[in-house]
């Protein structure tokens, strides 16, 4: 049982989604407790200025030791400083939801817990909520109930916004998912991830047979194939925004600025690309992924595992094609498995040693074929204060970072 969950407007564990819709009311601004939630006497809140270099670097530091590892305690999610900034800085951002704890004697940042603003629809409610992310309580504070507290006051700050649903995802199951993907894992550089004891060498395999069968070519094949721009921000959120509208969950850009924020190349942060019809200098596809490391926990040989993340990714669908689902669907499979082949390359040629991906959206279509094998990490993904049906892997089409 949740002593805390189960206070909480949630769908609780085994509840039916008759009808969607807000579990509590939203409450003028006015009426929300206007103190914070009191934190055990040695602490005090604080907000985290991710524009001062000291106070990124403590938050860094913060998460770099103390986040996300896999189930076995072998690699932990090392966000960069640029990335956090990045991450935490989207158009509408708002200090008052960068909140840190503080030891009071030392000042040391000691946990963590961040909202951003997202316009993200669920089925046909276009939702204006937090996304929350970056929870963390340090590994020497764990199991004393902080983490209640800082979730309590991150829900009042987006009160007094106006604020009253919010997105989140987790490794752990909590009440109750809306959905549940999968991690998949494709090798580029499959010599140190068996070094590192990220993937196995099978019982019927050698290393030089599996360096052979993760070899990608030496340059990308689509033609039209470059970087994004900055300038291509309107085309690539119509093309998006488009694609993504036949996902049951999926974010919607707004702006053009939101797009450039999210999907303009950021050097060590996002990689983006579209495909420019050669003739038209239309953009007819769009892809994206994003640099992740983790830190490999106790290996003499290798300190990080540099990862490349599947972002968000678009295709227009041609008329002809779109006349049927059996065509789109055919089409949809085969120009994505091209494209991400490509990714695949770009991908090698910046020295990543891994590509992960969920099985969300499209990517089932062509994670067979391009060879990635499934991880032992799923992702939950959760909306709070809202009852929502549940929804497919393959009808996600949410990317948290
Ligand atoms: S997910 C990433 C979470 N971070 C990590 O996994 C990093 C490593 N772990 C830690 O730092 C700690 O273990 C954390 C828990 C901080 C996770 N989401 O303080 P406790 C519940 C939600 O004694 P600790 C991300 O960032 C747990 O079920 N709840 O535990 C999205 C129990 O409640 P109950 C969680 O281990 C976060 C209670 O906390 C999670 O010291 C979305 C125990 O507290 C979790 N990942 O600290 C947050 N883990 O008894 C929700 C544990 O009921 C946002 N718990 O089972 C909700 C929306 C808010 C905004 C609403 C706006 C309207
Ligand atoms: O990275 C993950 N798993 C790896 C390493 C496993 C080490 C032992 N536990 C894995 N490797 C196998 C790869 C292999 C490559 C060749 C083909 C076959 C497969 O499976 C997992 C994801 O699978 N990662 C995690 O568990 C990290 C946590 C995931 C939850 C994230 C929560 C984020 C919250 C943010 O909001």
């Amino acid at each position: 049982d949740h002593k805390f969950w189960n206070t909480q407007p949630v769908l609780q564990h085994g509840e039916d989604v008759t009808e969607e819709g807000p579990i509590d009311p939203a409450v003028p601004r006015d009426q929300v407790q206007q103190e914070p939630y009191p934190l055990p006497k040695e602490f005090e809140w604080c907000e985290v200025d991710i524009q001062d270099d000291k106070q990124i670097i403590e938050l860094y530091q913060l998460l770099t030791m103390n986040y996300v590892e896999d189930d076995d305690a072998q690699f932990r999610f090392d966000y960069s400083a640029p990335f956090l900034k990045w991450a935490l800085q989207p158009p509408g951002w708002r200090k008052s939801w960068h909140v840190g704890v503080r030891v009071s004697s030392n000042k040391k940042l000691v946990a963590f817990i961040s909202g951003i603003p997202a316009a993200v629809r669920s089925h046909k409610t276009l939702h204006h909520l937090t996304e929350i992310n970056y929870l963390c309580v340090h590994k020497k504070l764990r199991s004393k109930r902080l983490a209640p507290v800082l979730i309590k006051e991150i829900t009042r700050r987006s009160h007094l916004e106006g604020v009253f649903q919010a997105a989140y995802t987790g490794g752990i199951v909590l009440p109750t998912p809306i959905a549940t993907c999968r991690y998949y894992h494709r090798s580029l550089n499959p010599k140190k991830l068996v070094e590192c004891n990220f993937s196995r060498v099978p019982r019927n395999s050698t290393i030089s047979a599996m360096v052979k069968k993760f070899k990608v070519a030496e340059q990308p094949s689509t033609p039209g194939l470059r970087e994004m721009k900055p300038e291509d921000a309107t085309q690539v959120r119509e093309l998006l925004n488009k694609y993504l509208s036949k996902f049951d969950v999926a974010p919607v850009f707004e702006t053009d600025d939101d797009v450039r924020h999210w999907l303009a190349p950021t050097p060590e942060v996002v990689w983006s690309y579209v495909v420019e019809d050669t003739k038209t200098h239309k953009i007819t596809d769009f892809f994206s992924f994003y640099t992740l490391p983790s830190s490999v926990i106790g290996n003499d040989k290798h300190k990080s595992l540099n990862a490349a993340y599947m972002f968000y990714y678009a295709i227009d669908i041609p008329e002809k094609e779109a006349a049927d689902s059996y065509d789109t669907a055919r089409y949809t499979k085969q120009r994505l498995t091209e494209l991400m082949r490509d990714a695949l390359v770009l991908a090698k040629q910046a020295d990543f040693d891994v590509f992960n991906a969920l099985n969300l959206m499209d990517n089932s279509m062509f994670i067979d074929d391009l060879k990635f094998g499934p991880g032992d990490g799923y992702l939950n993904y959760y909306l709070y204060n809202w009852k929502c049906r549940d929804i497919k892997p393959h009808k996600v089409g949410l990317v948290m970072l």
